[in-house]
């Protein structure tokens, strides 16, 4: 167990409601005690029960607070350590005032995600629920939301044990062949074997690749940029997908002269979606430097909406342009179809010998939006919407390490196709299974350990 007692303000910097520090450890409820002055003196410091009072500076007698003091003994904690909470108001002077005389009084400041780390190393949680902690906190959709609570709620844990329990089974088979290497009748059935490996190990495995896969998308989102020739009407359209009036519009080609960036939910998919300058030959140099940043957004993008006038009809301008963009995920968007009701619009355009599907729409008038962002979900979801109900998504580091986990798979059963001797088929099993465990923090480097709580905030 922890020695220390560490404490932290858990509420972000700047002016709010309440401001909450948090302290964990043996030494949590004594501290409380030495600053904290109960209204009611026969004060028991129950545990789990909130206490009003005053923090008071026991040597200068100063009152720092007007509070409410919640002590709560281990185990039923976040830390499973004695945690001390006092919520008092949420000036960052008060909070930090109060904090400074708990560490004169020898506690120490929590690294950041300290408390979640011994909420992991105290048994409490796996290293897949303290990382979806991280998630939750970052979450910037519902969805984004719902698989880091399935995430903190077991979902991905469960998953993984369930492939463990099958691999320490097969060892257990395995591992009494090691030890009666002689027996005249086969311990190992080989074929049924092979066939738990796909059934029980490579199934589940692969389709936690692929929930990695999609995932991600939920998790880390996409970037948008939106291009096209000045004037087409790109900003408008920044403006209608966020319903407020962000970026300057006017009929004068070249208003845009930075990017611009916002984020937007999109069923789901966290959206960055950037506005960019209108590209064209012969602007000014602030133009010109809008257009190298609208370049290097275009660039680092995972979709493009490459925006044509529908009014204006296409021009050799829209083809150059289009040239420079068309190795990239694109969707083509005929804008401003509301000047063009009397004459019918193509369904398809053929640009640089692509015969590309146009989304007819008009930004000021708000219309062909919904069918825009269906779109835009498309390209990137694809036709794997099945997925979502499950709301099991391995990040990164999972995936590195399922990959890994696959790849011993694959060699265990090609082990067993080809009868190999149990002691080489004990390895890949072993390789297997510690893939398996540093996912679930079993076997996880103090390494890989500071890098994952290195991503926490303070107080966390
Ligand atoms: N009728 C009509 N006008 C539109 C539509 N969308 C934009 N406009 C008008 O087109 C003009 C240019 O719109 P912006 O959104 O500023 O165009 P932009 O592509 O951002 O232009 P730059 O920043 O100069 O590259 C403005 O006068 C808009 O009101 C539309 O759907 N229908
Ligand atoms: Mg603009």
């Amino acid at each position: 167990m922890n020695p220390d007692t560490i404490a932290a303000i858990s509420t972000p910097p700047g002016a709010g409601g309440i401001g909450i520090i948090r302290m964990s450890g043996p030494q949590a409820l004594a501290h409380l005690q030495t600053v904290f002055r109960p209204l009611d003196k026969n004060c028991s410091f129950d545990s789990h029960h909130f206490y009003y009072g005053r923090v008071v500076h026991p040597e200068k007698n100063q009152i720092l607070d007007e509070v409410l003091a919640v002590f709560m003994a281990a185990p039923k904690t976040y830390t499973r350590e004695d945690v001390v909470e006092i919520h008092c108001h949420g000036n960052f002077l008060v909070l930090q005032s109060i904090l400074e005389l708990l560490l004169s009084l020898g506690v120490r400041l929590a690294d950041p995600g300290e408390f979640t780390k011994l909420a992991y190393l105290n048994g409490r949680i796996d290293l897949t629920q303290a990382e979806a902690v991280i998630d939750i906190l970052s979450a910037r959709t519902r969805k984004g939301m719902d698989m880091a609570l399935d995430q903190l709620g077991g979902g991905l844990y469960s998953r993984v044990d369930k492939i463990r329990t099958a691999l320490v089974q097969m060892r257990a088979v395995v591992e009494v062949a090691i030890d009666f290497p002689d027996e005249d009748i086969e311990i190992i059935d080989y074929e049924s074997l092979a066939e738990q490996v796909n059934s029980d190990v490579l199934a589940p495995l692969e389709k936690l690749l692929r929930q990695a896969e999609e995932g991600k998308i939920f998790r880390d989102g996409i970037s948008v940029v939106i291009v096209g020739l000045p004037n087409v009407g790109k900003s408008s359209l920044l403006n209608t997908l966020l319903q407020e009036e962000r970026a300057l519009v006017t009929a004068i080609p070249g208003t845009t002269r930075d990017t611009i960036e916002e984020y937007l939910d999109i069923k789901g998919i966290p959206v960055r979606i950037v506005d960019t300058a209108g590209i064209r030959k012969g602007g000014d140099e602030v133009e010109e430097l809008g257009i190298e940043r609208a370049r290097k957004q275009i660039d680092q993008a995972d979709l493009v909406l490459f925006m044509l006038d529908a009014a204006r009809g296409v021009q050799e301008e829209d083809r150059q342009l289009f040239i420079t963009v068309k190795d990239k995920p694109l969707l083509l968007l005929a804008n401003k179809c509301d000047l063009k009701k009397d004459r019918a619009l193509p369904d398809s355009f053929v640009l640089a010998g692509k015969d590309l599907p146009i989304i007819h729409i008009s930004a000021k008038h708000q219309q062909g939006i919904e069918t825009l962002k269906e779109s835009i979900f498309k390209s990137v979801v694809g036709g794997r919407e099945q997925w979502q109900e499950e709301g099991c998504a391995p990040n990164v580091r999972h995936k590195a390490a399922l990959v890994q986990a696959r790849d011993a798979a694959i060699r265990l059963r090609q082990g067993l196709e080809i009868k190999a001797t149990s002691d080489l088929l004990a390895i890949d099993l072993q390789d297997c299974l510690g893939e398996l465990d540093a996912i679930v923090g079993i076997t996880t480097t103090e390494d890989v350990l500071d890098v994952i709580f290195e991503q926490f905030c303070l107080g966390k």
